[in-house]
C-alpha cells in the first residue's frame, strides 16, 4: 500500500503530510515577523540544527531539550501531527519544514521571518535515507541501495528532487533574513557555526554558554536524550520506522555505499543540475 502522492510536481507522503495539512500550511498558515523557521531537504541534519537552536534560545541551559520532545520544541509546519503544537506556541516561534520553496506558506513571502536553510552532501543524504527506509515496518522486502539512489535521482522520494529543493531555496540567500548552513560546515567547525547562527538570530551567548550548546547538541548527547532520539512513547516516527533517527552522524559514509560507476554518474548529474552555481559553494570534494 503506497502513501505517496504527487502535488505540483512534488512527491509527498500522506502519513506525514496529508493534502489537507499541506494546503493549510501553504494557504492559511500565518508566518509572523519574529518566527524562525528551519528548512531542509530530509536527512540533511535538521534534528541537529533543531537541538542547536533550542539550546541557543536557552543560552546553553539544557532543561528544555531534556524535558520536551524536539518535534514539540520546533514543530513541522506541514505535518499533520504537529500543526496543533504550533497553535500552542507563543512569543518567538521556532518551526521546521521540509517543504520546497514553491509549496512554502504564502504568508512567509511578505513577512520578515528568519529562515535557516541547511544543506548536506546529497550523497550522504541518500545514504542516510536508505538506512532510514530500510527499517520501514510496512515493507517485508526493503528496497536495495541502488533502488533508493534511483528514486532519489528521479526526485521520487518524499519532498521531491534534492536538486530542485536546493536550487529553489538557495536563490534566497542574497536576501536578508536567510542563513545558509552546511552539515559539513557544522562537522568541521561547530563552534564557528554556532557563533554565526547566534549572530544571525541576534543572540549573545557567553563562551561557557556556547560550550554547553556544543556539549548538549553533540551526536552522543542527542543519541542518549529521549527527547531528541524519538524514543518517547507518543511519537509518530517509531510507528513507521524501526531504524534509529540518529544513525552515524558523520560525513562521507556514502563512500561505503556508492559503486565507482554510481559515483561517476552522480558527479556528472550534480555538475549538470548545479551548473548555474559556483562549485566552490559546496564544502565537499
Ligand atoms: S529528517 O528525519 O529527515 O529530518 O532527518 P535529519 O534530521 O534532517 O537528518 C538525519 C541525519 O542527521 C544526523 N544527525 C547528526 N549528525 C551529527 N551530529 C548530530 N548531533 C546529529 N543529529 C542528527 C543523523 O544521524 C542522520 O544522518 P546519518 O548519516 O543517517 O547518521
Amino acid at each position: 500500500m503506497t502513501s505517496k502522492f504527487l502535488f505540483e510536481g512534488i512527491w509527498l507522503d500522506s502519513r506525514f503530510t496529508p493534502l489537507e495539512n499541506l494546503c493549510f500550511a501553504r494557504n492559511e498558515f500565518l508566518v509572523k515577523d519574529n518566527d524562525v523557521i528551519l528548512v531542509s531537504y530530509p536527512r540533511s541534519g535538521t534534528h541537529w540544527m533543531i537541538e542547536i537552536l533550542c539550546l541557543i534560545y536557552y543560552k546553553g541551559e539544557p532543561s528544555w531539550v531534556q524535558s520536551v520532545p524536539n518535534y514539540i520544541r520546533s514543530p513541522w509546519i506541514e505535518n499533520n501531527h504537529f500543526q496543533e503544537y504550533i497553535k500552542k506556541q507563543d512569543g518567538s516561534r521556532l518551526m521546521t519544514s521540509h517543504l520546497p520553496v514553491h509549496l512554502f506558506p504564502k504568508s512567509y513571502f511578505t513577512s520578515n521571518a528568519k529562515i535557516i536553510y541547511i544543506i548536506r552532501n546529497p550523497r550522504d543524504v541518500v545514504t542516510s535515507w536508505y538506512h532510514l527506509v530500510k527499517g520501514e515496518l510496512r515493507w517485508k522486502q526493503p528496497k536495495r541501495f541502488d533502488e533508493i539512489l534511483d528514486d532519489f535521482v528521479q526526485g521520487e522520494l518524499a519532498y521531491g528532487s534534492w536538486f530542485d529543493h536546493v536550487l529553489g531555496w538557495i536563490k534566497r540567500r542574497e536576501m536578508g533574513s536567510f542563513l545558509l548552513i552546511f552539515y559539513e560546515e557544522l562537522q568541521k567547525d561547530v563552534r564557528g557555526s554556532v557563533e554565526k547562527i547566534c549572530q544571525f538570530l541576534g543572540k549573545k551567548l557567553k563562551p561557557h554558554e556556547i560550550d554547553s550548546v556544543l556539549q548538549n547538541s553533540s551526536f552522543s548527547a542527542m543519541k542518549e536524550n529521549k527527547m531528541s532520539n524519538y524514543s518517547t512513547p507518543d511519537n509518530h516516527i517509531t510507528r513507521v520506522f524501526t531504524s534509529p533517527m540518529l544513525r552515524k552522524g558523520i560525513s562521507g559514509d556514502w563512500k561505503n555505499h556508492f559503486t565507482v560507476a554510481q559515483s561517476e554518474a552522480f558527479d556528472k548529474l550534480f555538475q549538470e543540475k548545479m551548473s548555474g552555481l559556483d562549485a566552490a559553494l559546496f564544502p565537499w570534494s
